[in-house]
């Protein structure tokens, strides 16, 4: 039988899933074996992921990806969510649960990089955009706790994960240029970065691509999953936005994507990073991706916004609240859905409120407002960023591709056609999982090269598209509405 079952571990920040994907000659199908919650735990010492209860979902993934393919798995991939780590001691052990990115931990911490290493020269040398989260800073945070003093070990989550179900220890190149300890001209490392802000790279593991292997399942993993081993695990992008980038379905165009989920990644696919002090102003990233890819982009708040809204409304059905905001008038109030204001968790239809009071806007009251107010204000953030990336990279797009948990908001999909001018393709969901299982089948010889994914995925893969409505200068106008005129 030349179809194979892939097992794809995604791990975003609202929820892990294991995914059973199979691919043939010229089929995909993904299905989804088990979800289960990420519920980041706020301790005393601040914001944590419960890294252990993320492992035993990826345990119970595993069993039943093993129950649907009759324990035949011809390999595991896992991707997650980037920039975190856990650190581990000279026996191998956790040091700690894992801190995570929306810790007030490293508030004021970039100032002090800077001190030592310029903004400006950073951004030349590792063309990272700057978030407070970026794991130097988060290294430079850290820099006087017991912790780190008796960490041999840092692995970023996804390796981690392959660590303790393998035994075996890598650090994957698209999630590293997360941290901004990478130089994506060489992709390797930004040695004279590290030792100028004294990061030992010493800690890192040696960095391995997407399709090299990450070695095999534990035998104790094997037999409680009920699997028959050996089953080997293999590099992935293991960044999810790489692997979302690698599903993206375009076919010869010229593209713009935007993955959308707790965040919204949105810019182009271009071979070089631009590294460019206009670039740096404009906070675009260059994150590596597969094939010598670099993901050039911006982050920008996304679902965030509406997920810490329904939590703090008691968890009201989404359906209901995106009905009730197609109502609303369009683009009454926006708040700029890039600034990292929005980035520590709640209080947030509060400070939505706020925003659109201090530049002088109406305040969304009802929850039907508030969420237009969010589905409008996350457009607009598309199209200044899908603008913005063609302008700086001198690279054009004829039309948007949406991938990620958003593309089941219609209404956000339609909106962002809108406020683009540009048709917007939305599809496929799971676009992680579909990267993962396509990077390890392309390891097995099963599909080509990364237009060859392409193309399978968008003959595999139902999509909608969207045509953009209505004039753009409406959408213009909003965004002289907000602060600064941008
Ligand atoms: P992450 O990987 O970051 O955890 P996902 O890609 O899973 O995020 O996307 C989660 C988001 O998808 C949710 O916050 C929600 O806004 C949106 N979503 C999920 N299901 C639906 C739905 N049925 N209708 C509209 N939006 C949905
Ligand atoms: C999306 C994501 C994004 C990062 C953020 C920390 O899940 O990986 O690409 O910027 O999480």
């Amino acid at each position: 039988d030349d179809v194979k079952a892939y097992a794809a571990v995604d791990l975003g920040a609202s929820s892990g899933r294991v995914m059973v994907g199979r691919v043939g000659p010229d089929s995909l199908e993904l299905a989804e074996a088990h979800r289960f919650p990420n519920r980041p735990v706020r301790t005393s010492e601040g914001l944590r992921w419960d890294i252990l209860s993320l492992y035993a979902g990826v345990l119970d993934g595993l069993r039943a990806a093993g129950a649907v393919t009759s324990g035949r798995l011809a390999s595991v991939g896992i991707d997650s969510w980037a920039v975190d780590y856990g650190l581990l001691d000279a026996d191998g052990a956790l040091l700690g649960n894992p801190v995570h990115y929306r810790d007030a931990r490293t508030e004021g911490v970039a100032e002090k990089v800077w001190a030592t290493v310029p903004a400006s020269e950073l951004y030349a040398s590792t063309g990272l955009q700057y978030a407070p989260f970026n794991t130097l800073y988060q290294l430079t945070a850290a820099r006087d706790s017991v912790q780190l003093a008796h960490a041999e070990r840092l692995l970023l989550i996804p390796d981690l994960l392959s660590y303790w179900l393998t035994g075996e220890q890598g650090t994957e190149l698209t999630n590293a240029s997360t941290t901004q300890l990478i130089d994506p001209r060489t992709r390797d490392w930004a040695y004279d970065i590290a030792s100028r802000l004294g990061v030992d790279l010493g800690l890192f593991a040696p960095l391995r691509q997407p399709g090299d292997p990450a070695g095999v399942l534990r035998a104790e993993v094997v037999e409680e999953a009920g699997l028959s081993g050996p089953v080997p695990v293999t590099v992935v992008g293991s960044h999810d936005t790489a692997s979302a980038v690698a599903a993206v379905p375009a076919v010869e165009e010229r593209f713009a994507y935007i993955c959308t989920g707790t965040w919204s990644l949105a810019g182009l696919e271009l071979d070089a990073p631009v590294l460019s002090e206009a670039s740096r102003a404009a906070n675009f990233t260059n994150e590596l991706g597969l094939d010598g890819t670099v993901r050039y982009l911006r982050n920008i708040m996304g679902l965030w916004l509406l997920q810490e809204c329904v939590r703090a409304w008691g968890e009201p059905e989404l359906g209901e609240l995106l009905r009730g905001a197609a109502r609303v008038p369009a683009l009454r109030s926006v708040v700029d859905a890039g600034d990292a204001t929005f980035l520590a968790p709640g209080r947030m239809p509060e400070r939505i409120a706020d925003a659109c009071r201090g530049s002088g806007q109406p305040v969304p009251e009802s929850r039907a407002e508030i969420t237009r107010c969010i589905l409008d204000s996350l457009a607009l953030a598309h199209r200044r960023a899908v603008c913005d990336a063609q302008e700086l990279a001198g690279h054009g797009a004829d039309v948007v591709h949406i991938v990620g948990g958003g593309t089941r908001n219609a209404l956000l999909c339609q909106l962002t056609a809108d406020a683009c001018g540009l048709p917007v393709v939305a599809g496929p969901t799971e676009a992680a999982a579909l990267g993962n299982v396509l990077v390890q089948a392309r390891a097995h010889g099963l599909v080509g090269d990364l237009a060859g994914m392409r193309r399978l995925l968008a003959r595999t893969q139902p999509s909608t598209r969207y045509e953009p409505q209505g004039d753009t200068a409406r959408w213009r106008a909003a965004q002289a509405r907000l602060a600064g005129g941008r």
